[in-house]
């Protein structure tokens, strides 16, 4: 029942695994990304999976026609990801030919500053394409938690709201759940950290377990 996601933003296998294990009594999941299906191949998420029990989410950010969209995430499902993150903004095709294959998580809003220049102006339309296709989740800032509450009053009831941004970032773990935030996905914090069991046990007790 925790709330908490790892983004494991490593390169290396052993190093993922010892960090995932030392903290995955803290987590809901664990977000791999492309730096570690660069550097590790992408049985890191077989592995991941064995190692931990936890769900794994494939952080690819697909945003190709729908037949590409397709030949990747058949792939990354067939290694054991639970949940595959695509964008939005390529169109309702590209993103059904994934939510066809698995669950999926739709980006509405980045959580950087440029993320203001073209993201934030769609985010209405992007919430509308997740409303219409109803699919697990969708990406909201934790860096601007007034963003996350007008996601979250937009968004129909049953899709969660997954926020990164907490910590390096700026965002807070607490805020963004205050504004409604179902999931918090917290990266360098807890990796970079001298001993990263003991960084998720912090965020998971100030986010309340
Ligand atoms: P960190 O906590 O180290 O900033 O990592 C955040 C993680 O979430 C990274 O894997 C990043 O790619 C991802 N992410 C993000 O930071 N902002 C978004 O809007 C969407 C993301 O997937």
């Amino acid at each position: 029942n925790s709330r908490l996601i790892l983004a494991l933003d490593v390169y290396e296998l052993k190093k993922a695994l010892e960090i995932a294990e030392s903290t995955a009594e803290y987590l809901w999941a664990v977000k791999v990304n492309w730096p570690l299906i660069i550097g590790s191949g992408l049985e890191i998420i077989t592995e991941l999976k064995e190692r931990t029990g936890l769900p794994v989410i494939a952080d690819l950010k697909l945003a190709d026609i729908p037949n590409t969209n397709r030949l990747i995430a058949s792939k990354v499902f067939e290694a054991g990801a639970d949940y595959i993150i695509a964008h939005g903004f390529v169109g309702r095709d590209s993103v059904k030919a994934v939510m066809e294959l698995g669950k999926t998580i739709i980006v509405v809003e980045m959580s950087h500053p440029g993320a203001e220049e073209f993201i934030q102006p769609v985010t209405d339309r992007l919430i509308e394409l997740a409303n219409e296709l109803g699919p697990f989740g969708v990406i909201a800032p934790a860096t601007r938690p007034e963003r996350v509450r007008y996601t979250r009053s937009k968004l129909m009831p049953g899709i969660k709201v997954i926020t990164p941004g907490v910590g390096v970032q700026g965002g807070s773990a607490r805020e963004a759940l205050n504004a409604g935030a179902d999931y918090i996905i917290v990266g360098r914090a807890i990796y970079e950290s001298e001993n990263p069991g003991k960084a998720a046990k912090r965020i998971y007790e100030e986010i309340g377990g």
